[in-house]
């Protein structure tokens, strides 16, 4: 059997799915990488990752006879497509089969910053309700203006689902598009004329830090701003500061510039909710991932046409 090298987390039902199909060697179980890579790197044919840990710039370079990157996820940004186009080297990921599940997680965030879910479960749970202690009102989730950066396929799902909450969507991206959605060309400005602000773009030199201080600024003391796109899109500093001294609301995060790290001053503040990128974490959209991903190996494997290559790869390699 070809040999497959798995660098990110697996589910069971995966590795079941995989082992049928390829020899398994998983990084996390490797103890001397560099070692086994000099003595078993030009067997491995096939690389399954995930939009987080990419694929090590050491890895790629220790595995001459690569065929295929499968990532298990949709952003790409932690793999250097250009490298591996050089060497004729798709890469692929699974977009669409999470479009919902992350854009659930936009509105969960949403709903529980409007409603101040966090601070008001707290309060039921200690056993304090009733005897006088009581959190302010919240303000309504409904009928708001929704600014979205990047209505993409996330984006527009999160749309459509804020709908239901008589939201008024407004959005901005590198092109207008034919929706029914007020399109501006100007971050900033849009940051000013909504309540909420959510990024669902992806995390590439294009986009980062494009969320900066002047945009947090411009959403202003009462707006809220939501991230299931990368934490690179926000300067996660001045987001800091600015949540701290109250120029900006809240904040519902579900990315981070460092992930795994969160800094010490956001996990302090009372006005975000932090969740550790779950965007597309549910048993169904896992699964449908990971079909998915095991889907592009097995067919690099038979010689068939790869069913969701990164537009990069599509472009340059003709796929
Ligand atoms: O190309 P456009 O105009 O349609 O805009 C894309 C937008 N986008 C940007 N917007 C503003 N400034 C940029 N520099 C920029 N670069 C890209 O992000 C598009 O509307 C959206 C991405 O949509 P999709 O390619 O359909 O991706 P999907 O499946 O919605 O996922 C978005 C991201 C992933 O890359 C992960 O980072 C995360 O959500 O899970």
């Amino acid at each position: 059997m070809p040999s497959l090298l798995i660098i990110c987390s697996i589910t069971d039902v995966m590795r079941q799915r995989l082992s049928d199909a390829f020899d398994l060697h998983e990084t996390a179980q490797i103890e001397d990488m560099a070692g086994w890579l000099t003595s078993h790197g030009p067997e491995i044919e096939f690389v399954l990752t995930d939009g987080h840990l990419g694929v090590p710039q050491p890895i790629l370079d220790a595995l001459p006879n690569l065929q295929i990157i499968s990532s298990y996820g949709v952003g790409y940004d932690a793999i250097d497509v250009d490298a591996a186009t050089r060497r004729g080297i798709p890469v692929c990921h699974t977009p669409g089969v999470l479009t919902d599940e992350v854009a659930t997680t936009a509105v969960m965030l949403y709903l529980a910053l409007w409603r101040n879910l966090e601070a008001q479960s707290s309060l039921a749970r200690s056993g304090r309700w009733g005897n006088g202690h009581a959190l302010p009102l919240s303000r309504t989730a409904d009928g708001r203006v929704v600014g979205i950066l990047g209505l993409g396929r996330i984006g527009q799902a999160i749309a459509k689902k804020l709908e239901a909450f008589g939201a008024t969507i407004l959005y901005h991206g590198r092109t207008k598009k034919d929706v029914p959605y007020r399109f501006h060309s100007d971050l900033s400005e849009m940051a000013r004329a909504c309540d909420t602000l959510i990024c669902a773009a992806p995390g590439d030199a294009s986009t980062r830090h494009l969320i900066d201080a002047k945009v947090i600024e411009a959403l202003g003391p009462e707006g809220y701003l939501i991230n299931v796109g990368r934490g690179s899109t926000v300067d996660e500093d001045a987001l800091i500061t600015a949540l701290a001294d109250g120029t900006l609301g809240g904040a519902g995060l579900d990315v981070f510039e460092n992930e795994p790290h969160i800094p010490e001053a956001l996990r302090a503040l009372s006005n975000v909710i932090l969740t550790p990128h779950i965007g597309s974490a549910t048993v169904e959209t896992r699964r449908a991932m990971g079909d998915l991903a095991i889907d592009n190996l097995l067919a690099q494997r038979d010689g068939a046409a790869l069913l969701t290559p990164v537009p990069e790869s599509k472009a340059a390699l003709g796929l």
